[in-house]
């Protein structure tokens, strides 16, 4: 069914077997040419350094395959093809698997959507880079790292991409094209959200993301938009023929929350039918150390549990995948009717998984296999470059990969140089053949250094930092309900996988304030602040004082009395760790209240304006 009409130029990945001599070779790149028929090539590449030559690649040749690269975001392993639960309908996820090679035991560089994609779009992993968490900004971090479509594009492929690739950014720079418009830096367009909010999950308190909650919308797909949208356009680029290979990346946000989607997706999963999550058990938290029994239980879970809204939840989560399954249908339906099937090498992947309640969990950031197990299909056409075969339809693999290997698999594939900062192993000796000896583990990085899980082909291990172990033998407790750590029959598994752990870890870098959220700033003309509602779990927030003058912070205690927490110097940024729904006053030195803050869901920071605005912020 897929094949390359031209086979003209080959490339080999470095690690391909060696080779007679090459009629033609880069000093820098190592890269070898294979020709059969030797074109002019005017390709320019990178440095060795990093640094950026002015020339662009041109194209290697119009054979060159396409890339389609298709992201799910927050899809767990419940997709019909992986069972993770079995009420789950993804026919076209599933076909699309079948069509191609199916990774069984995939897992996410990290369990959050930032440390996850900013390490498979760089190729470069949490522990190197210091990117741990949803707070961290990638460009402050990783100021000059080539993205794939960057990577991709300086080697003569155009790159596109549309919906959530980055956390909640496009990163203009690394695109040639994006839908919508790059400038925007927002990947999301239209999408059709309720009028009142929320609509099924009552708030549980300021700790709260704004975002849980589900309902169906009584409108067409076209009407809903968001996803949508995503899928045309995606759809639209795949159906034309294009003057140079492309690299399309397709953002799904669905299941991402919130869990709107419309009706039709909803009445597939009636609710009085909904089945709890198979991985879920009540004494699970029994034997667990100290640091798993704070990491599992949340208030999400207890909140929508106490509201009657599991099963609600579960039902709003599988509505989601349908939606999203539907969507990823509209893709490959377009690719497989369009001009570019038989050479365009498709991918689908989802940044990390999601709890429904196993351990006591809603949501993520956890190192469960619930929460690390992602799926990963990979399909090939024959002719790709570093898989002449093109991959197996219908084939699974059971070896223990991760993410982070997408960047190097996909440069092999494509016959484009690897770039020098992954260090994470290529996938396409698994393609070749699903059994091959693989030596590899797959780690995951938790929201901060020390803190990480492994998985081996058996067996999975987590790591605290502090010094808390779990150990689970996946074959016979896929779940992870029996901690295995401290039985003394497992020492050895135990101490194969301290060998295993990951050498160092960068230190977390801290966002600078400038990047960080911002709290909006309420004058006080008359009145007084309102108390503090504190409920959810501290973080920092930086308060900056605009004024020339000093001037002073208080505290608003839950019945209204101000505690000064001392001065703010003029563009001194303070930082003070606070809780959500927290109230901060700010006071002139006369005593005469200026304004307040309420603090939400994160880390944040606070701007006392250099004027006051009497006007707009005086309304509340
Ligand atoms: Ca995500
Ligand atoms: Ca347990």
């Amino acid at each position: 069914m897929f094949y390359f009409a031209f086979r003209d130029v080959a490339f080999l990945h470095p690690t391909a077997s060696p080779h007679p001599a090459s009629p033609l070779s880069h000093p820098h790149s190592c890269i070898k040419f294979v020709t059969f028929l030797v074109f002019t090539l005017t390709v320019s590449f990178s440095d060795a350094d990093g640094g950026k030559t002015g020339t662009e690649a041109a194209p290697l040749n119009n054979s060159a395959p396409n890339v389609l690269f298709i992201a799910v975001d927050d899809l767990n392993d419940w997709i019909g093809c992986l069972k993770g639960h079995p009420q789950t309908l993804t026919p076209n996820i599933d076909r699309l698997a079948a069509s191609g090679t199916l990774f069984t035991n995939a897992h996410c560089p990290a369990p959050a959507c930032n440390p996850s994609r900013t390490a498979i779009m760089t190729g470069i992993a949490p522990n190197e880079s210091g990117l741990y968490d949803n707070r961290q900004k990638m460009r402050e971090i990783l100021p000059t790292a080539d993205l794939m479509p960057k990577h991709f594009s300086r080697n003569g492929y155009h790159s596109l991409g549309s919906g959530k690739i980055l956390h909640y950014f496009i990163d203009a720079a690394s695109w040639d094209e994006y839908f919508p418009a790059k400038e925007s830096e927002n990947p999301f367009p239209r999408t059709l959200y309720p009028e009142q909010r929320p609509v099924n999950l009552s708030r549980g308190g300021p700790w709260q993301y704004v975002e849980t909650d589900w309902a169906a919308l009584d409108a067409t797909d076209e009407e809903y938009g968001g996803d949508w949208l995503v899928s045309k356009w995606v759809s639209e680029q795949l159906l034309q023929p294009h003057q140079k290979p492309f690299f399309l990346a397709c953002g799904i946000y669905r299941p991402h929350e919130p869990w709107f989607v419309p009706r039709p997706y909803f009445e597939k999963f009636p609710l009085d039918q909904i089945q709890l999550p198979p991985g879920y058990r009540a004494d699970d938290l029994d034997d667990l150390p100290t640091a798993g029994r704070k990491r599992g239980p949340n208030r999400y879970f207890e909140h929508i549990q106490s509201e009657g809204q599991w099963k609600k939840g579960i039902q709003g989560y599988l509505a989601s995948i349908a939606f999203a399954d539907a969507m990823v249908g509209r893709v490959i339906k377009a690719l497989e009717s369009g001009p570019n099937v038989d050479n365009t090498i498709v991918v689908l992947w989802s940044d990390h998984g999601w709890h429904l309640g196993e351990k006591q969990h809603w949501q993520k950031f956890t190192g469960w296999r619930v929460c690390t197990r992602v799926p990963l299909i990979i399909r090939a056409p024959q002719g790709t470059p570093g898989l002449t075969t093109g991959t197996t339809a219908g084939t699974k693999c059971d070896q223990p990969v991760n993410l982070l290997s997408l960047f190097p698999t996909l440069t092999q594939l494509s016959g484009v140089p690897d770039i020098d900062k992954a260090k994470a192993p290529s996938l396409v000796p698994l393609l070749k053949d699903p059994q091959a000896d693989w030596k590899h583990v797959s780690t995951t990085y938790l929201n901060r250094p020390e803190d990480y899980s492994i998985s081996d082909h058996d067996w999975r291990y987590i790591h605290y930092s502090d010094g808390g172990e779990e150990l689970y033998q996946i074959s016979s407790d896929p779940h992870e309900w029996n901690n295995l750590a401290t039985d003394l029959q497992h020492q050895s598994q135990l101490h194969y996988f301290r060998s295993r752990a990951p050498k160092s870890f960068h230190q977390y870098v801290p966002i600078s304030i400038n990047a960080m959220p911002k709290l909006k700033w309420n004058s006080i003309t008359k009145g007084i602040a309102p108390p503090s509602k504190p409920d959810g779990q501290t973080f920092d927030c930086y308060f900056v004082n605009q004024r020339s003058e000093d001037l002073e912070l208080f505290w608003v205690s839950p019945t209204g009395k101000p505690k000064s927490y001392g001065m703010l110097s003029p563009n001194h940024p303070k930082r003070q760790n606070t809780r959500p729904g927290a109230v901060w006053l700010v006071a002139d030195q006369s005593g005469q209240h200026l304004g307040f803050f309420r603090v939400g869901d994160r880390g944040s920071r606070a701007i006392v304006p250099a004027v006051a605005k009497t006007k707009p912020d005086s309304k509340r």
